[in-house]
């Protein structure tokens, strides 16, 4: 067929071009052999690259230090005394102050003594809405009795770093995510009660008595189905000479997470306090927040050897107290978890 004129051949052209796209659309594919779907994200991976890589902020210590400090100027953070209620608005303050939503969860626990401790679990939610999130924890309270020392064995303790150095890192952590803001969630969790358990050695099971307010928000999460992608737990990350094994617990429930942590710290320069080796398991916040509520989460604790307990020199005694900080100390973990939370953001981790 011949055409008469260019208006003819541009309208047959056209009808070709919509003739073949339509084919193109509606025919039914044949899917090609051997594609697999894409993986599914898993807990340790990103669940999308992120748009934009965010930068690890700077960890300022002295600014960790100061939060130390502020709580130890209110007393022994004993339950049941003024010290007590006092620090907990003031923590509870702090981290409203950097914008995060806070939950205080009241709870009543036994002392195994006969008391009734009014405690409270401070929950400091960076981000709220996002569902994937990491946990940072550490216990608030200090010790009743000065049960490891010589003289006024009864009297309680400062709990500089045996409470206080590892909240303070998780506030200085709180002032960093309202700097340099970064799109997963975070969770600062301060345990209450931790510290007031039966160290009696008779040969019975006193684990009990320990880390009361974790019992308690293990069993009664302040979000049903609360599932963060890990956990860290802060104690006794204060002290100079500090040396961090991996944890007997925290490598039998989470050995994902010991790796993902010391790694980091050896990219830092820290396997000198990382130390690539086995520690014995020790019965902390971490092993009900494990038992009870499945969440895989770890324990940083300093065991430098050189004591009977294998605890730092000053646990459980008076000289818990702001000579027993160690800036440097804090400047290591500190940098370690604020780079585990930014680069597990960026899925470099
Ligand atoms: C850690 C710091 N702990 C207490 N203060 C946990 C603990 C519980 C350690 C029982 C030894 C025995
Ligand atoms: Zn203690």
């Amino acid at each position: 067929m011949a055409f008469k004129n260019s208006r003819q051949k541009i309208a047959l052209a056209l009808l070709v071009v919509f003739a073949v796209s339509y084919l193109m659309v509606s025919l039914p594919r044949c899917k090609p052999e051997n594609t697999k779907p894409a993986p599914l994200p898993t807990a340790n991976q990103p669940a999308q690259a992120p748009v934009q890589q965010v930068a690890t902020p700077t960890f300022n210590a002295d600014s960790a230090f100061v939060f130390v400090k502020k709580q130890v100027a209110f007393g022994p953070r004993v339950p049941n005394t003024e010290a007590h209620r006092k620090c907990a608005a003031w923590i509870v303050s702090e981290f409203k102050r950097q914008g995060l939503t806070v939950i205080e969860q009241k709870f009543k626990a036994p002392h195994y003594k006969g008391a009734t401790f009014d405690g409270v679990n401070i929950v400091a939610q960076y981000k709220p809405e996002i569902p994937r999130r990491i946990m940072l924890a550490a216990h608030w309270d200090s010790r009743f009795q000065a049960d490891q020392d010589t003289k006024d064995k009864t009297q309680p303790i400062l709990g500089a770093d045996d409470g206080g150095s590892g909240v303070g890192i998780l506030l200085e952590i709180a002032r960093l995510l309202k700097e340099q803001p970064v799109e997963i969630g975070v969770d600062l969790i301060c345990f209450d009660a931790e510290d007031q358990g039966n160290d009696a050695d008779d040969g019975k099971d006193h684990s009990q008595s320990w880390c009361l307010g974790a019992q308690h928000w293990s069993k009664n999460l302040h979000r049903p189905g609360y599932m963060p992608q890990f956990g860290i737990l802060l104690d006794m990350v204060g002290g100079a000479n500090p040396k961090f094994q991996k944890e007997g617990i925290s490598m039998q429930a989470a050995p994902g997470i010991v790796q993902k942590v010391w790694s980091t710290a050896a990219s830092l320069g820290y396997s000198n306090v990382f130390v690539e080796e086995n520690g014995a398991p020790v019965t902390d916040d971490h092993y009900f927040v494990i038992t009870n509520a499945r969440i895989p989460i770890i324990d940083i604790i300093s065991r430098p050897g050189g004591t009977k307990s294998g605890f730092v020199p000053h646990w459980h005694t008076h000289s818990d107290n702001m000579s027993a900080i160690d800036k440097n100390t804090l400047r290591i973990v500190g940098e370690v978890c604020t780079a585990v939370v930014y680069r597990t953001y960026n899925g470099v981790l």
